[in-house]
């Protein structure tokens, strides 16, 4: 951990910038006391300050002029027992920008330096108070968007995925002692040991994890749904009524929506991501040529796609040409308008994946709809795709890295194999569980994980 000095002192603006009711300034280090009592002064002389775990009433002043900045209560939680297990204080002070970057100008004068991302959570980490999956977790907890992605989020925070992953390598460390023991000394008399048994339970509780992390990416990142259909089918209508309110402009004229929207919906807990699109047809003119292509461009990056048809009119030509560009992806076709006199029960189109009517205008056949949506969700049809730095993903290639080596270790047994082939895939399958919980985490890893917190976290 050579660039992450543990021996400095750190201090950053914790709230988010801007006015608000009360802002913090947080400082983590060896220095934080000796700051304290340079710059905070206590109301009534406060003659225990500072105490830990107490909440003290005064002023921050300046120390070359003696001028007060501002009116603050001030915390201080004492090593190891707070969130870095360094000595932290915790200044509240008044919430305009200017008060607190003085505060933070005075800190850094009197002997911090600036935080970087995630610098507090680092230190969290590299003290042992979290590990790699309950750091993560704490950004989860921040970016969270609905209340079930928060339950994951603390689930992971107290350590639940970190206590499972542990005990899958401790069952893998165990084999491997022993065939690294056979290896190393064949002549001593080693008790030979079936270690087959403890792999198949390690592989039974990585792919029972793995359902888990499944789910878990699913409240997290939230499903990317497409709304595509020709024009004048209802897609705004729709997007309107899964967020209960009118967000995107509704109007008889087709080719009303020229460029894409996108909201989130919470689908019982999951966060629905709408892409409501254009309607794609041959567009004559420009914008709405440019319309159409990110349509196009909304059905490859999505997750899952709403093929909305008009069940009030015959199936047209454009109907088809939109399906056929839904392709493969999963999918669910939406006969919307069942409050008019159905003309087409569009069973032709995109055969394979779920039809269900229901008319955007009433509010008919919606709950049936997004029963539906949550039942192809979660029934593992829909693969998620990763958001480019989403953490959750990450524990998920490791799960499923350490489970292909136990499978082929399993293999290579079963084969009678040389047990240096056995060891060779428990071995890497020890390390990727490590990487989960950061005992074997390299220092680019961590970077990579920290520097998407925020400055202050
Ligand atoms: N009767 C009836 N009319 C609907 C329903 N859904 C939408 N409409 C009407 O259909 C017209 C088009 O609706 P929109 O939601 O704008 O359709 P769109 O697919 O977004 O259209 P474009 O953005 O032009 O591609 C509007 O007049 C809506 O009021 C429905 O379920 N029943
Ligand atoms: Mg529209």
């Amino acid at each position: 951990m050579s660039t992450y000095s543990l021996d400095d002192t750190i201090a950053a603006i914790a709230t988010p910038l801007g006015q608000g009711g009360i802002g913090i300034v947080r400082v983590s280090g060896p220095e934080a006391v000796p700051i304290g009592r340079r710059l905070f002064h206590p109301a009534r002389g406060a003659r225990h300050w500072p105490k830990p775990y107490r909440l003290y009433y005064g002023h921050i002043r300046d120390p070359q002029t003696g001028r007060v900045v501002d009116e603050v209560l001030l915390s201080f939680m004492k090593a190891p027992r707070s969130y870095t297990r360094q000595d932290v204080l915790e200044i509240n002070a008044h919430g305009g920008p200017v008060a607190l970057r003085e505060i933070l100008r005075l800190c850094l004068e009197a002997g911090a330096r600036p935080a970087r991302e995630g610098e507090f959570t680092l230190r969290a980490f590299l003290n042992g108070r979290l590990d790699l999956a309950q750091a993560e977790a704490v950004l989860d907890i921040v970016r969270a968007k609905t209340e079930a992605a928060l339950r994951v989020a603390v689930g992971q925070l107290s350590g639940r995925l970190s206590q499972a992953v542990r005990a899958v390598r401790q069952g893998l460390l165990g084999a491997l002692a022993y065939l690294q023991a056979a290896i190393d000394f064949p002549e001593d008399d080693i008790p030979p040991q079936d270690i087959s048994p403890s792999l198949a339970e390690a592989e039974d509780r990585l792919q029972a994890l793995l359902a888990e992390a499944g789910r878990g990416i699913i409240y997290r990142q939230g499903v990317r749904t497409a709304i595509v259909g020709r024009p004048n089918v209802g897609k705004s209508s729709l997007l309107n009524a899964f967020l209960r309110q009118d967000r995107a402009i509704v109007t008889p004229i087709p080719g009303t929506t020229r460029d894409t929207i996108e909201e989130t919906a919470d689908l019982q807990g999951i966060p629905l991501v709408l892409v409501d699109t254009a309607g794609l047809t041959e567009a004559e003119d420009l914008v709405e040529r440019l319309g159409v292509e990110r349509s196009r461009r909304a059905i490859e990056q999505a997750d899952l796609v709403l093929l909305v048809v008009d069940g009030s009119v015959p199936l047209t030509e454009e109907d088809r040409q939109v399906a056929a560009l839904v392709g493969a992806r999963p999918a669910v076709v939406v006969v919307n308008k069942c409050d008019l006199p159905r003309a087409t029960a569009a069973e032709e189109i995109l055969p394979e994946v779920p039809h269900i009517a229901i008319s955007a205008l009433t509010g008919e056949g919606l709950p049936a709809l997004e029963a539906l949506l949550v039942d192809v969700i979660l029934s593992g049809q829909v693969a998620i795709a990763d958001a480019p730095r989403a953490s959750n993903p990450r524990h998920r290639d490791l799960l499923q890295r350490a489970l292909q080596h136990v499978r082929e270790a399993r293999q290579a047994l079963r084969e009678g194999l040389p047990d240096d082939f056995v060891s060779i895939d428990l071995t890497e399958a020890v390390e990727a569980l490590g990487e989960i919980t950061g005992e074997t985490a390299t220092e680019d890893l961590l970077e990579t994980i920290f520097s998407q917190f925020c400055i202050g976290k």
